[in-house]
């Protein structure tokens, strides 16, 4: 019999992108596709493959003789409802921060740590931050060959990061704003947003961010810093598999709706060169390189939305720090930062179990 998929969280913002990878996705392993949703959604039909699956409000009974359950949902759904797959014998691979950091849970990305997915006492099997996520396939090609010691980044992260209430606020915000000159003093985007009416309390983002950039994302742990922040650090270090990486990073959204970007700044125990980075980086399936500053070509988040692979470009090598290089990455966030990665777990799983 072919496995049997499930996707819990099918009628929220990242189970729609989830849905276009199941219709778009060439090999095809599954045979039932499962559809779950809150007791809301619950009746709603979605095309999968050509089929109208109905969806299904979250029970236990609805995971009975599901082989992989794909949760992309908030935390606290994860939590409670990804054991109760698991109990029920599916693996659950679980998009949520709820299991990250667990120590029997895996934190996966296929092209870096693959071979973890085999150590999953909890039936669980987690998948990053898209943060994380986004610069995780060119890192890990790096540290293969190079082995990383330090990792410094700035993020530029999307608003669709926050989810639709994200988007929707930078949308109205925008409109506010939009091809005029804002406020009194050019750039008084407060001013402009006031005279539309929308409040600042009731924006996912602490200031404006049409026109502007917020240096915060998530909310606020131990000594200023943002959740996110800490994200970065643990969740690289758990899944390049080096528990004391140096690790600093800052969080920033910009006025982008989706890919999120850093700019990452790497030091390695060997020496490198640009030309190796850039053949290394090639070599990676799930990397492009972009990268002819002359021609003004390197990634944006306009040019990687919609796409799969990580985009790679402005690689340096730094000129005042031994063995480190600079570059930049733009990956969508909504898709390897998060539906495509899940996706290519569950994958790896129907592999496993047609063996
Ligand atoms: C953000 N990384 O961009 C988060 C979403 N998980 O806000």
């Amino acid at each position: 019999r072919k496995p049997v998929l499930a996707l819990v969280g099918a009628t929220g913002a990242v189970g729609t992108v989830m849905i276009d990878i199941l219709n778009g996705r060439g090999e095809w392993p599954w045979g039932e596709v499962r559809l779950i949703a809150s007791p809301r959604s619950a009746g709603k039909k979605i095309a999968v493959r050509g089929q109208e699956v109905t969806v299904r409000a979250l029970a236990p009974e609805v995971f009975d003789g599901v082989d992989v359950a794909m949760f992309d949902v908030p935390d606290e759904v994860s939590a409670t409802w990804a054991p109760i797959a698991a109990g029920r014998g599916a693996v659950a691979v679980d998009n949520s921060g709820a299991f990250r950091m667990d120590p029997d849970v895996p934190l996966v990305v296929p092209e870096v740590n693959t071979d973890q997915i085999a150590h999953r006492p909890r039936g669980i099997i987690a998948n990053p931050n898209c943060t994380t996520l986004s610069m995780m396939a060119a890192l890990g090609a790096l540290h293969r060959e190079l082995q990383l010691t330090e990792l410094v980044v700035a993020s530029y992260q999307a608003a669709s990061g926050a989810g639709q209430p994200g988007v929707d606020r930078l949308h109205a915000e925008l409109a506010a704003v939009g091809g005029k000159q804002v406020g009194e003093r050019a750039g008084d985007v407060r001013e402009a947003l006031a005279a539309a009416g929308l409040r600042q309390d009731t924006s996912p983002f602490p200031a404006p961010l049409a026109l502007n950039v917020v240096p915060w994302a998530g909310s606020l742990k131990e000594d200023g810093w943002a959740s996110e922040e800490l994200k970065v650090r643990n969740e690289s270090r758990k899944i390049l598999g080096i528990p004391d990486l140096k690790v600093s990073a800052t969080c920033v959204r910009v006025p982008v709706v989706t890919t999120h970007s850093l700019a990452v700044h790497a030091t390695f125990a060997r020496p490198v060169s640009v030309a190796r980075a850039r053949e290394i980086f090639q070599a990676q399936r799930t990397v492009v390189l972009v990268d002819d500053p002359a021609a003004g070509q390197f990634p944006t988040p306009a040019d990687v939305v919609g796409a799969d692979p990580t985009y790679v470009g402005r690689i340096r090598q730094a000129l005042d720090f031994p063995n480190t290089l600079d570059f930049f990455v733009c990956g969508d966030n909504l898709r390897k930062g998060a539906a495509l990665n899940t996706y290519e777990i569950a994958e790896k799983l129907a592999g496993e179990l047609a063996n």
